[in-house]
């Protein structure tokens, strides 16, 4: 049975069912993007970006080849905002993408944007926030594009939305700046507060004996990925990232930010017991476990209202289902050899402000005066060089239709789920924990699959490697980034301009889009700079600070910081998710104390544990960072 609009609440103000031109429908939301209180743990109530006066948002949903309206009104009144549709290839209208600052200018409070695509991809998606770290305050859900053609349509009875998530008690503005400061150099990313279903817990979901449902599942987090299952069945996963697969049998999943996955779920044929569901979130993404921290969620299959709920059985091995397997329904063979190799290695480390930052070949990405978007659409033949997008824009031009191979390293001891826009990739290696480099200059050294999975968002594992495919045939403006919300704050993007000539010859920009522009005072030509005269010009381009003195590191900073700012204030340890704020003289005081550190550095040297000395000497800093 295909999806329909009425399996979901239809939401109050979604209006519907306008112009049908040959079967397919113009789907319109008015989305006024409002502030709400929500507590959905039960454990703390905070402000959280609603839509229309409510928290959780709506499901959005539509039907393949639905052309989507989205009338966002920004009402926040003190934040800017924007929305991204994450998954869709948006192949035609680069500008609808919801990339601040990328493909638009940041939506600024009281002011209107719209978003106008269609709808070409079934399957589960969601959209979200893609302004200032903003969606995990709540502005992120679920998107589901239902297929009359469904492969699979014949084998289940209903379906079902679940998101999974984290959740921080605390706003991302109080969070930030604690997270990208100096006494973080080392970037020990905030650690949620609770892991959610549904946005909530304890979710119930009421079932059928002898019925097999579809399970939409989004993981909508900042940070947190999930192991995933339902005790006594297994699932049947049918699509990755929009993706329809062969069916693949798991007893557990792994979902990180940003993936999403359907699968069947069979019920029993007999009722006498309820089973559990449970969301693991993985510690082994966090520096530092909260004593006495829930990483767990759970719900239940109820088969009967009068029977109990089971505590789910605790398990000590995660059997998840490694994704590198899945067989992508269409068996879209492995792509030719790449005619563009692009190799990104991921470092972390601080710079000279002494604040934590990511690195792509030693790159932290910092957001340019003008939208790259507007930059490709007024350089002219230039805009083929990657230089007037700023050289810390991290941009890679694409030739059109050439298949591109991208290479990331893991130069860090953590797990990263890397996203492309605009685009599914296949995943044609992927290493294990501690493999060291891909060597590109030997294509003989693996045996890549002859059907590679492909999804558009994948984890790459600690010190490993990822290798990418895909044909650059979708020209247009594309972030490539980590989707742990914490690392894109720190710098952790690439831009993928594809093909700049063609979009030139195709896109018109919207007059609501320059409108929104100029309500934030954003110019909309010329190069990063926002030079439009000569355009090789980057005087002025928004660059990070400069990086560390050479030989001082990280570890240097946290031991420096850590006992001024205990002599400072009285404190032995202060863990910086617990750190207290500073008064002014203190600050002051710190400022004057780190502006010290390389004479004492160079007194007590210490072992370097991360490299942050890379990047090249800029002329002066910018006052500009990534955020
Ligand atoms: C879910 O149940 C647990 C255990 O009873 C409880 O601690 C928690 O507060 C509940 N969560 C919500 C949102 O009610
Ligand atoms: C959005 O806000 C405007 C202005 O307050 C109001 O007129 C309109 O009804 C709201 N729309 C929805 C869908 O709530
Ligand atoms: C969607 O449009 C494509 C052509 O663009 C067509 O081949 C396909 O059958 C359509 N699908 C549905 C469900 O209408
Ligand atoms: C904006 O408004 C919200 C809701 O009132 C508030 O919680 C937040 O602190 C305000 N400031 C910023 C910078 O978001
Ligand atoms: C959306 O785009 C289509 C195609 O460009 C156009 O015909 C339509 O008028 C647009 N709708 C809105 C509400 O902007
Ligand atoms: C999850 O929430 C969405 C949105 O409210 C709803 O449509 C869906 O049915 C819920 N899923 C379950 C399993 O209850
Ligand atoms: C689930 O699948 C595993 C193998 O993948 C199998 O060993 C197990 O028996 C299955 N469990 C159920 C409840 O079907
Ligand atoms: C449930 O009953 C159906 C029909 O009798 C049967 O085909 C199926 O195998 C049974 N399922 C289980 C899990 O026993
Ligand atoms: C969460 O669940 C996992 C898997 O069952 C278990 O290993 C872990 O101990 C649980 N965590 C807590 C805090 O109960
Ligand atoms: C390339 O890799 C293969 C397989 O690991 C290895 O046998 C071969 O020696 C390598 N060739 C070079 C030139 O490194
Ligand atoms: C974008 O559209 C073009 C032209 O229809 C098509 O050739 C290309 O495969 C599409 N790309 C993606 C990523 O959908
Ligand atoms: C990054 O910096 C390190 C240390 O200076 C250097 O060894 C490495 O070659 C640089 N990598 C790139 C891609 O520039
Ligand atoms: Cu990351």
């Amino acid at each position: 049975m295909a999806l329909s609009l009425s399996f979901f609440p239809i939401f109050s103000v979604l209006l519907l069912a306008l112009s049908h031109i040959a079967g397919a429908a113009t789907v319109i939301y008015d989305f006024n993007i409002t502030w709400v209180r929500a507590n959905p743990d039960g454990q703390s109530e905070r402000p959280t970006i609603g839509i229309n006066g409510h928290w959780p948002l709506p499901v959005m949903t539509a039907t393949i080849n639905d052309t989507v309206v989205v009338n966002v009104n920004n009402q926040l009144r003190n934040q800017t905002t924007t929305l991204h549709f994450h998954g869709m290839f948006q192949n035609g209208t680069t500008d609808m993408d919801g990339a601040a600052q990328v493909s638009q200018c940041g939506i600024e409070p009281g002011s209107q944007f719209t978003y106008n695509f269609t709808v070409k991809q079934a399957g589960t998606y969601w959209y979200h926030s893609h302004s200032s770290g903003q969606y995990p305050d709540g502005l992120r859900a679920p998107f589901i594009v239902s297929d009359p053609d469904h492969p699979y349509k014949d084998q289940f009875d209903e379906e079902l939305v679940l998101s999974v998530s984290d959740w921080y008690h605390q706003e991302m503005q109080v969070l930030f700046p604690k997270f990208m400061s100096k006494a973080n150099p080392t970037g020990g990313e905030p650690v949620p507060q609770a892991a959610l279903f549904n946005d909530t817990q304890n979710l119930t979901v009421a079932v059928r004996p002898g019925k097999t449902y579809l399970f939409h599942v989004a993981n909508v987090a900042a940070f947190a990925a999930q192991y995933i299952w339902f005790e006594g069945h297994n699932v049947t996963i049918i699509e990755v990232d929009g993706v329809y697969t062969e069916k693949a049998e798991a007893e557990m999943i792994y979902l990180s930010a940003g993936q999403r996955c359907s699968f069947m779920v069979t019920t029993k044929n007999e009722t006498s017991t309820n089973y559990a569901f449970v969301g693991s979130m993985d510690t082994k993404l966090f520096d530092k476990v909260p004593k006495g921290f829930n990483n767990n969620v759970t719900g239940w299959l109820v088969y009967g209202n009068d029977k109990a709920l089971p505590t789910p059985v605790l398990v000590n091995k995660f059997n998840d289902l490694d994704d590198f397997g899945l067989v992508p329904y269409d068996k879209k063979p492995l792509l030719p050899e790449p005619d563009q190799i692009i190799t990104l290695d991921v470092t972390m480390g601080a710079l000279g402000d002494g604040k934590p930052y990511a690195f792509f070949q030693n790159i932290t990405y910092v957001y340019q005066k003008v939208p790259t978007i507007y930059t490709v659409m007024t350089t002219g033949e230039d805009a083929t060089n990657p230089m007037v997008y700023g050289e810390f824009s991290n941009s890679f031009v694409l030739g059109h239709n050439q298949i591109i191979q991208i290479v990331v390293n893991n130069h860090d001891a953590g797990k990263h789920p890397f996203h492309l826009h605009g685009h599914n990739f296949q995943t044609v290696a992927r290493s294990g924990e501690e493999a060291g480099d891909f060597d590109s200059s030997n294509s003989s050294q693996i045996n890549y699959p002859a059907i590679p999975m492909r999804r558009d968002t994948v984890v790459l594992n600690r010190n490993g490697y990822l290798v990418f495919r895909f044909a650059a045939d979708n020209p247009g403006v594309w972030l490539f980034h980590c989707h742990i919300e914490w690392h894109m704050s720190q710098g952790l993007i690439a831009t993928m301009v594809e093909a700049p000539l063609e979009i030139q010859k195709s896109l018109t920009i919207p007059q609501n889009h320059l409108d929104a522009c100029k309500a934030a005072n954003v110019p909309t030509a010329g190069n990063a700079a926002g030079n439009t005269v000569n355009v090789l010009d980057l005087t002025g381009a928004n660059a990070p600070p400069k990086p560390l003195p050479a030989g001082f590191t990280a570890r240097g900073i946290v031991a420096l910081v850590f006992s001024c700012i205990s002599a400072l204030a009285g404190l032995a340890v202060i863990a910086w998710y617990g750190s207290v704020d500073m008064g002014a003289a203190s600050k002051v005081a710190e400022e004057r104390r780190i502006a010290e550190m390389n004479q004492r550095e160079s007194r007590d040297p210490v072992t370097p544990v991360t490299q942050a000395t890379a990047l090249v000497e800029l002329p002066e800093r910018s006052t500009q960072t990534a955020r």
